[in-house]
């Protein structure tokens, strides 16, 4: 494939954008080439500068699950924009999303609309502290959060169960307060409450891990941290800013039947523009500013054009059997690609939840992130590479899952298919 015009923006971007993009990831540091850089978009489908076309398991890193633009999101995006971008004032369609959020997750009984899963977990995680009085909190390794800085840390060294941070620039006397235990561990999650028993506000969680790949919880993990917290006052904040209408109507939430006292949403509710958002049970949603006491806030929160394009995608993924489209499709690529992984000269790992999937290249199974880092990152990189060239997209990296679209043709799925046969085969033991 020819790449000249993405070289040439490459270097452009990286004159004046740090690493040249602005998202780390897009770099394509973990996969041992320069990225490609995107002009548009329609269906399943991404065209780079050079025009060459993709089939696309990014999706944006999640949003894109009906298809880049899906004409009924595009009208109401242009309908809404014509009408004004933004004002700094509340709008209805603010109100019209949150019904749709609260009556798709019942456990969320009011909801704050921000600009980024960042800034859902951000403000969760303040909203955790302010509502307990207590300042410390629980994460898992490889549960990735967006990047505030409590949530930029990973387990102290030694016995120590305060955290380190991952970072430059988080301070330790902060990063201290984060504990991190491993995902998919109860006991060593209960040890480690116990051991700051009274002094951990949230545990935070991704309910299916998809920033270690795909990692699913085993059977009584989560159900164990809702009694855990429910038994020590800790609000169990679950972060479904991949997961949420992904997995889904209702999230993983509404597969594995273990709510949160908090959740965060993000990505496919906006449809592709910026939104997150962070809701929960009233009694705690109450702390907020500005009828309580837990400061936040954003400019462009509740953006009209962001709201439009969420409100016209969620009423798209209400629509009966949306998602056995989504399931029905996955299964399909997961067969094609567990006959295509036999042609590997090692031995290769697929995991999968409905719309959202990793091959890894270890034997697995991934159960931690510990089991994800076995794998084989640099072979992961050859294939990745072979598949761009084949016109496939897949995720610039072992740890990050890839996302279905309803968009996405059988033809697609037998060409990627058949892609990653010819990429396995070519792999080196
Ligand atoms: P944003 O701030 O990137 O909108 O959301 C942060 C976030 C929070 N929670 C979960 C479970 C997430 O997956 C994310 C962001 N996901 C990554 C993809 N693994 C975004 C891609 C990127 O960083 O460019």
């Amino acid at each position: 494939m020819n790449h000249t015009q993405s070289s040439n923006l490459f270097n452009a971007a990286k004159k004046r954008i740090p690493g040249g993009v602005n998202s780390p990831v897009r770099a394509f540091k973990s996969v041992g080439c320069d990225p490609v850089f995107i002009s548009r978009a329609a269906g399943p489908y991404i065209y780079d500068a050079d025009d060459n076309r993709y089939i696309d398991y990014v999706g944006s890193w999640g949003p894109m699950i009906l298809g880049h633009c899906h004409p009924k999101v595009v009208e109401a995006i242009q309908k809404t924009a014509a009408s004004g971008a933004s004002f700094g004032a509340p709008t209805p369609l603010e109100t019209e999303l949150a019904e749709m959020v609260c009556e798709a997750y019942p456990n969320i009984e009011m909801v704050r609309m921000v600009s980024s899963g960042t800034e859902a977990t951000m403000s969760a995680i303040r909203l955790a502290r302010g509502y307990t009085g207590r300042d410390k909190i629980l994460k898992f390794d490889g549960c990735y959060h967006g990047h505030a800085d409590s949530l930029l840390v990973k387990a102290g060294s030694g016995a120590a169960t305060f955290g380190v941070p991952t970072s430059p620039g988080v301070p330790a006397d902060l990063a201290k307060y984060t504990l991190t235990a491993t995902y998919n561990d109860l006991d060593e999650t209960k040890s480690m409450i116990a051991a700051n028993k009274g002094e951990v506000a949230c545990i935070i969680l991704e309910p299916i891990a998809g920033n270690m790949g795909c990692v699913p919880p085993r059977p009584g993990f989560l159900e164990g941290l809702r009694a855990l917290c429910d038994s020590e006052g800790i609000v169990l904040i679950i972060d479904e800013v991949m997961t949420g209408f992904r997995v889904a109507y209702g999230g993983a939430q509404e597969r594995f039947g273990v709510r949160g006292d908090l959740v965060c949403l993000g990505k496919i509710i906006g449809g592709g523009l910026p939104v997150g958002a962070f809701g929960g049970k009233k009694e705690i949603m109450e702390n907020l500013s500005p009828d309580g006491g837990v400061y936040q806030a954003g400019t462009l929160s509740g953006n009209p054009l962001a709201m439009s394009a969420g409100i016209a995608t969620l009423s798209l993924l209400k629509e009966p059997g949306f998602y056995d489209q989504i399931e029905e499709k996955s299964a399909y690529l997961e067969k094609g690609l567990l006959e295509a992984a036999k042609e590997a000269p090692f031995a290769t790992c697929w995991q999968r939840v409905g719309g959202m999937f990793c091959t890894y290249f270890t034997e697995g199974p991934v159960h931690s992130f510990a089991d994800a880092a076995k794998s084989d990152t640099a072979s992961f990189g050859t294939f990745f590479r072979s598949m761009l060239d084949a016109g496939i997209n897949l995720a610039p990296s072992q740890f990050e899952a890839g996302f279905m679209s309803v968009a996405h043709s059988q033809d697609d799925l037998d060409q990627t298919i058949e892609a990653a046969t010819a990429a396995f085969r070519a792999l080196e033991a």
